[in-house]
C-alpha cells in the first residue's frame, strides 16, 4: 500500500534547499513524491523520476515520511493547515526542516501529534551544495520518529546530529549559531568599511580572517567552556583588554566619517560590563551583562534580573 514503504518520502517545498533535498534522495533510490506552491519548480525533479502530487494533502498521504522545507513556519501553516492534510497525516513522520524558533517547533509537535503524526524538528546548517555530502543537520524530537527517519536523514547530512526528545533543541542551537554568524557578518562588514576608508583591500582582509579562523574557533570553544563552568577569574585575555580595544574602533569610525553603529553597539556592551566590575575577569564575563546579572563593586554576582 502506498505510503508505508520506508524508501518512500515526500518533499514539500522545492525552493533552493527543498529541491536539493528531493534531488539527493532521488539520486539515492528513494521514491520521491514532491509538491510545491509553484508547480513549475517540480518539473526538473519529475523529469528525474519524482512523482508530482496534485495537492499537499496527497503528498502527505503518499509516503510514511514527509519532509517540509519552505520559507518559514507561516508558509508551513498555510500549506499544512487544511482538513485534507490533517486527515492524511495519521501514522506519518513529519520532518520539519524549515528555519524557525524553538516555540514554533514546540507548537508544531503539539499540532502534529493532535493529528496522529510523529514530528521531528530540524535545522539545516549548510548550503544546498553540501546536501548529500558534509552537510550539518540538527534534529530533535521523539526518538522513535528519529530512528524511523535516520537512514533518510543520514543520506542528506554527512554530519547528522540528534539532540534528543526536547523538540525545540535543534532550532535553539540553530538560533545560537545564527546569532554568532550574524554578529560575525556584521563585524566583517564594518571591518570592510574600515578597510575601504583606510585604502586597504577588502579581499586581503577576508583571506587574512580565513587564515585566522582556527584561532578564532579555538577562542569561542574556550569561551564556551568558561561560561559552562562559570569560572571567569583566570582570564586568558581580560574583559578590560577587549573593552579598551573597542574604543579605537569607535574613534576610527568617527575620524573616517563612516557608519559607527556596530562599534558603538559593541563598545557600549563592554562599557556596561566594565561599569559592573567585570574588567579583571574573562571576556566571557560579558554574558553576565546579557543575563542582566547585577554585581557589587567587587564584581561578585549579587543577583539576576532576567531568565537564565
Ligand atoms: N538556502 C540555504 O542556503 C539555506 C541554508 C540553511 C537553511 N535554509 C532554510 O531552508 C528553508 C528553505 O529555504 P530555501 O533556500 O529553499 O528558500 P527559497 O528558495 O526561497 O524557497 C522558499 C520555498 O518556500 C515556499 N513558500 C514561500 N512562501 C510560501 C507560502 N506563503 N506558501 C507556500 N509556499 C511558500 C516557496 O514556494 P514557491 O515560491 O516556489 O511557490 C519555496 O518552495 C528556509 O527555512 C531557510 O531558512 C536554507
Amino acid at each position: 500500500m502506498i505510503g508505508n514503504n520506508m524508501n518512500e518520502v515526500s518533499v514539500i517545498g522545492l525552493g533552493a534547499m527543498g529541491s536539493t533535498l528531493a534531488q539527493v534522495l532521488l539520486g539515492n533510490g528513494y521514491r520521491v513524491t514532491v509538491w510545491n506552491r509553484t508547480t513549475a519548480k517540480a518539473e526538473p525533479l519529475v523529469r528525474d523520476g519524482a512523482v508530482l502530487a496534485q495537492s499537499a494533502a496527497s503528498a502527505v498521504g503518499a509516503s510514511p515520511i514527509v519532509v517540509v522545507c519552505v520559507l518559514d513556519y507561516k508558509a508551513t501553516n498555510e500549506i499544512l493547515g487544511t482538513k485534507e492534510v490533517a486527515s492524511a497525516l495519521a501514522g506519518r513522520v513529519l520532518v520539519q526542516l524549515t528555519t524557525g524558533s524553538p516555540q514554533e517547533a514546540r507548537d508544531g509537535e503539539v499540532w502534529a501529534r493532535e493529528r496522529g503524526a510523529d514530528y521531528l524538528d530540524g535545522a539545516i546548517l549548510a548550503y544546498p551544495s553540501q546536501i548529500g555530502t558534509d552537510a550539518t543537520i540538527l534534529i530533535s524530537g521523539a526518538e522513535t520518529a528519529f530512528r524511523r527517519s535516520e537512514p533518510l536523514l543520514k543520506i542528506l547530512a554527512g554530519n547528522l546530529t540528534y539532540l534528543g526528545e526536547q523538540v525545540g533543541s535543534a532550532s535553539a542551537l540553530d538560533c545560537a549559531t545564527l546569532s554568532y554568524l550574524l554578529a560575525a557578518l556584521l563585524g566583517f562588514f564594518h571591518g570592510a568599511r574600515v578597510c575601504e576608508s583606510e585604502g586597504l583591500r577588502v579581499d586581503s582582509f577576508g583571506s587574512m580572517l580565513a587564515d585566522l579562523a582556527p584561532v578564532l574557533g579555538g577562542e569561542v570553544k574556550h569561551l564556551g567552556e568558561v561560561i559552562q563552568a562559570g569560572e571567569y577569574d583566570r582570564p586568558q585575555s581580560s574583559l578590560m583588554t577587549y573593552a579598551s580595544a573597542a574604543e579605537p574602533l569607535v574613534r576610527q569610525a568617527q575620524d573616517a566619517h563612516i557608519n559607527s553603529e556596530f562599534p558603538t553597539f559593541a563598545s557600549g556592551l563592554f562599557r556596561q560590563a566594565m561599569a559592573a566590575g567585570h574588567g579583571e575577569e574573562e571576556v566571557a564575563a560579558l554574558v553576565k551583562v546579557l543575563r542582566g546579572e547585577t554585581t557589587d563593586k567587587g564584581g561578585l554576582t549579587a543577583g539576576r534580573t532576567q531568565s537564565g
